[in-house]
């Protein structure tokens, strides 16, 4: 069988999945989810972004592309002292997962890049996880990363094959798995997921999570993003979505790809507890920690503390 007929007979399971009555859904994704992972730990990352504006990317959802007139302010490359002081605060905090992002389409060699594997090293010496999202990598670049300690890369899908072309013309599908192939063969985890709310069909969301259980071995870290939309953007007016569909796309997550785990990522502070709740139900694990993401709000730690309580949930930090 060729792939493309794999992949379009898995495009037709997710999508069977996802469209299952909601409450089966969410008890079927539970019990997957008990089978291979305690229920009560939630890893918690905290996200920094290290430069900020200026990408020439047209990505129709983000804050960040020179092409938009968001009220987001570029910012340079931070330096290595101040990085690693967030670090030190993230830890402090409970987070045991780090991620820097950069706005670049791709990563150039250079003083920048040798900066970042600083970053990386000096991450690694505090205890955390390390992760970094800087656009396209070459196989030489991805090696760099992984001798300096990088634990995990994130580069996200963002929505189906299908709709893709609708949301970024600077850049293809395919490329976006390239750089994905170059980081599982350097030996570093994969994190890569999406973002609902781009006014993808429910077809698109089952392209996307397919393509997400057809990698081999699939992504170790799967974030589930709803979008948020920023004011500036093509998207800043788009349809908000319904929290029953971002719990859908979380138990489709985690019934297609069982043993990954699975960040509830942007758009909690638009998301009610009990939906969040939900979604930790049906197998979210993972969450952004921290006032901020990378230009936007997130719920606050004490919000986030509270909100754990409630639920009988607990950090994942100093258990493993
Ligand atoms: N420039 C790199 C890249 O695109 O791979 C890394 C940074 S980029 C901001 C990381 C990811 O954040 C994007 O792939 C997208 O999935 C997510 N993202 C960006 N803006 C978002 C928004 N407004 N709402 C939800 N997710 C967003
Ligand atoms: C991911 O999937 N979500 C994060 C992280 N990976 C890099 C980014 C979310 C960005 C939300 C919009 C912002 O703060 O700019
Ligand atoms: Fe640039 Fe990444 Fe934003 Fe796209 S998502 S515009 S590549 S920073």
């Amino acid at each position: 069988m060729s792939a493309t007929v794999t992949l379009a007979s898995a495009v037709e399971r997710a999508l069977e999945v996802l469209e299952r009555p909601l409450l089966e859904l969410v008890f079927e994704a539970a019990r997957v989810h008990r089978a291979h992972h305690d229920p009560a730990r939630v890893q918690c990352s905290q996200l920094l972004s290290i430069k900020t504006g200026g990408c020439p990317e047209d990505c129709g959802y983000c804050s960040q592309s020179a092409h938009h007139k968001s009220p987001v302010a570029r910012a340079p490359l931070m330096q290595v002292g101040d990085v690693l002081a967030a670090a030190r605060a993230a830890k402090a905090n409970g987070s045991d997962r780090f991620c820097m992002g950069a706005a670049w389409r791709q990563v150039s060699d250079g003083p920048e890049f040798e900066r970042v594997l600083e970053m990386v090293r000096g991450v690694k010496a505090l205890g955390l996880e390390s992760c970094v999202t800087l656009g396209m990598l070459e196989p030489h670049q991805a090696e760099r990363l992984r001798e300096a300690g990088l634990d995990y890369y994130n580069h996200n899908l963002d929505t189906g094959r299908s709709h893709y072309g609708e949301i970024v013309s600077t850049r293809g599908y395919d490329e976006r798995l390239d750089t994905l192939a170059v980081v599982r063969a350097a030996g570093i985890h994969v994190c890569c997921g999406g973002i609902l709310g781009l006014g993808e069909t429910r077809r698109a969301r089952a392209e996307l999570l397919a393509e997400l259980a057809a990698q081999c071995p699939p992504p170790e870290s799967v974030p589930i993003n709803a979008l948020v939309a920023v004011e500036g953007t093509p998207l800043e007016r788009a349809e908000p979505l319904d929290w029953s569909e971002l719990v859908r796309a979380v138990a489709t997550a985690r019934i297609l790809m069982p043993t990954s785990v699975v960040r509830l990522s942007a758009g909690r502070t638009q998301l009610h507890e009990a939906a969040q709740a939900l979604c930790f139900l049906a197998g979210a694990n993972s969450i952004f920690v921290g006032d901020e993401l990378l230009t936007t709000p997130n719920p606050t730690p004490a919000s986030d503390a509270a909100l754990f309580e409630k639920l009988g949930l607990r950090a994942a930090t100093g258990e493993r």
